[in-house]
């Protein structure tokens, strides 16, 4: 497969690209616009870009919003009651049907890489074993990380420890974790030094729904950063949320961040969600309850940006496209400057895969699997104003998707 007349992301000019046998055998710069051969596919000047990474996301719980009660307070909190009532009602089939059709919208729009969080504080495990069962078959589409989430505690949920460690047999591959939630301060750090034990001995990742609350005083992530640090396994670990982090008091965060580079871990915050639940013990002024977005991003560690839900107990839309939670993220942290904008598809693109410890195989780059999307847009910016749905997705040089951008009706006048 050959693809002319492509931008590239930080490239000046139009690329030339050859994919053969599922990598990428060349990537040139053209002289100029090419005709394209009958057998080549036009990228008409448009954006080619690494496929987008979904860093995050509950694809157990998608599509049960309301399903027996609705999420009335909006508050996450309810929402893991809502979700517990739902639970026992899993059953491998629904739980298979639901992620289907999420992971197809999904590819839809251009992502091929997720991670997602499977609640294991469910003594048979339905969900994870029914989504660790669809892993194989949908390897032909997206790469899927599963992680292993106790939703309702590690140490406050009966027998937390042993449900993590058998979810681990079953073939999650990463550990998760909700300090926050456990019944006490103690339980919460003693959670959090358990997880990095765990994962350093079956040397697995880490990704803890970290601090997920407006209370400044939840300070667990310095407990996970200094254990990650210690270990020195901190590249393979992940805080998602941190919404606390917006709470906290800016002498305190001086001081935190020097912890948290040094650790090196990376950083997911969910834009659309936390905008959602947080703030919901406000008067006026409500706070926005997402994490620091810009300083970590300015202070060079490594932050995406991921959904976390579509249509479940905790938020009520949702749809599988990662360019509206990157437009909802920029706007909600100040990153709307031209120097945040010109790369800021790197929120869910590359700094994704960094997070999700892929980057190896990851980007446009001769010798890599040939997976990309094209972008109505010539460049980050464009792509962004434009919000325009992904032209193609490709995969190993093979066409999950393509569609065609809006053509004009030439009877209408057009303004010269
Ligand atoms: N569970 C949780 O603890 N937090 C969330 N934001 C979601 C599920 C969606
Ligand atoms: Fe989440």
């Amino acid at each position: 497969m050959i693809i002319n007349n492509a931008k590239l992301r930080g490239k000046q000019g139009l690329h030339s690209i050859e994919c053969e046998n599922g990598r990428f055998v060349s990537i040139i710069e053209q002289d100029g616009l090419v005709i394209p051969l009958e057998s080549s596919l036009d990228a008409k000047m448009n954006l080619l870009s690494a496929p987008f990474v979904e860093p995050h996301i509950h694809l157990d719980a998608v599509f049960t919003a309301g399903e027996p009660n609705w999420n009335l307070s909006g508050t996450l909190f309810e929402g893991i009651e809502r979700w517990a009532e739902r639970k026992p009602m899993l059953t491998s089939e629904d739980v298979q049907r639901r992620v289907l059709k999420a992971v197809q919208l999904l590819v839809e729009n251009g992502v091929q890489h997720i991670r997602t969080h499977v609640d294991i504080t469910d003594p048979e495990l339905v969900a994870l074993k029914a989504i660790v069962a669809l892993k194989e078959k949908l390897s032909a589409y997206i790469d899927l990380q599963i992680v292993a989430f106790p939703q309702e505690g590690i140490l406050s949920f009966p027998n937390g420890k042993q449900l993590m460690e058998k979810a681990l047999e079953q073939g999650a591959d990463v550990i998760g974790g909700i300090p926050h939630f456990e019944y006490t301060r103690e339980y919460g750090v003693e959670s959090m030094r358990w997880i990095i034990d765990l994962a350093e001995k079956h040397g697995k990742l880490v990704d803890v729904h970290c601090d997920e609350i407006d209370d400044g005083a939840s300070r667990f992530l310095e407990v996970l950063a200094t254990a990650a640090l210690e270990k020195g396994i901190g590249e393979r670990v992940t805080a998602s949320h941190t919404s606390a982090m917006h709470s906290y008091n800016n002498a305190y965060c001086s001081k935190l961040f020097r912890l948290l580079k040094k650790s090196k871990i990376n950083f997911i915050a969910l834009p659309t969600e936390n905008m959602h639940l947080q703030g919901r013990f406000d008067g006026y002024p409500k706070i926005r309850g997402i994490t620091r977005v810009k300083e970590i991003k300015d202070a060079g560690m490594n932050i995406c940006f991921g959904q976390d839900s579509i249509q479940d107990p905790w938020y009520t839309l949702g749809n599988g496209k990662l360019l509206r939670v990157l437009d909802s993220g920029i706007h909600s942290c100040h990153m709307m400057g031209y120097e945040d904008l010109e790369t800021a598809l790197d929120l869910i693109t590359d700094n994704g895969a960094k997070t999700l410890n892929i980057s190896e195989n990851y980007g446009i780059e001769v010798g890599k699997p040939a997976n990309f999307i094209i972008l109505e847009g010539s460049n980050d910016v464009e792509v962004i104003q434009k919000q325009g749905d992904v032209l193609y997705s490709v995969r190993e040089g093979e066409i999950l998707i393509s569609r065609q951008p809006a053509t004009l009706n030439q009877t209408i006048p057009l303004i010269e």
